[in-house]
């Protein structure tokens, strides 16, 4: 069975994000989703996300076409969690083209167009300036 695996922190859930799971979950028959831990959005980003990692997990696990979910710990750990879940096909967004070239030697890597006009800090800016 073909399994791919795709990785996000999916924060404040938006057509983006939903439209990457489709893509990504058409490429085989097990779609398997990292989602990035809080601690992680913490050092990458230097904010925590809104939405807490249960809930992000909690809302991806119940996308349909996703299989799997687990915790993404470590942005360092691709290679492990492609091996662990046995993944043929690692998907993301264009914003990471190139980055995950290197996980070649393991499975197939593919990035898809990023959605456009939407993303979780614009969402957030939107939200703000509503007086
Ligand atoms: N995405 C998209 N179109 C958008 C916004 C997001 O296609 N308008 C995609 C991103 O390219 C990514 C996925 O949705 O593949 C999740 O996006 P984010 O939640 O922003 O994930 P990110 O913080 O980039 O974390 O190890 C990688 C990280 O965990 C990715």
């Amino acid at each position: 069975m073909k399994t791919v695996i795709t990785f996000g922190t999916f924060d404040v859930f938006h057509i983006g994000h939903l439209n990457i799971l489709l893509k990504a979950g058409a490429l085989g028959e097990r779609l398997v989703v990292g989602i990035s831990s809080d601690s992680l959005n913490q050092k990458k980003k230097g904010r925590s996300p809104l939405y807490s990692q249960e809930e992000r997990m909690a809302i991806v696990s119940n996308i349909k076409g996703v299989d799997t979910v687990f915790l993404e710990e470590s942005l360092e750990a691709k290679a492990d969690y492609i091996l662990y879940h046995h993944a043929h096909v690692l998907a993301m967004g264009d914003d990471w083209a190139g980055r995950f070239d290197h996980l070649r030697s393991l499975c197939d890597v593919v990035y898809f167009p990023r959605t456009p006009s939407i993303s979780t800090t614009s969402i957030i800016e939107i939200a703000k300036s509503v007086p």
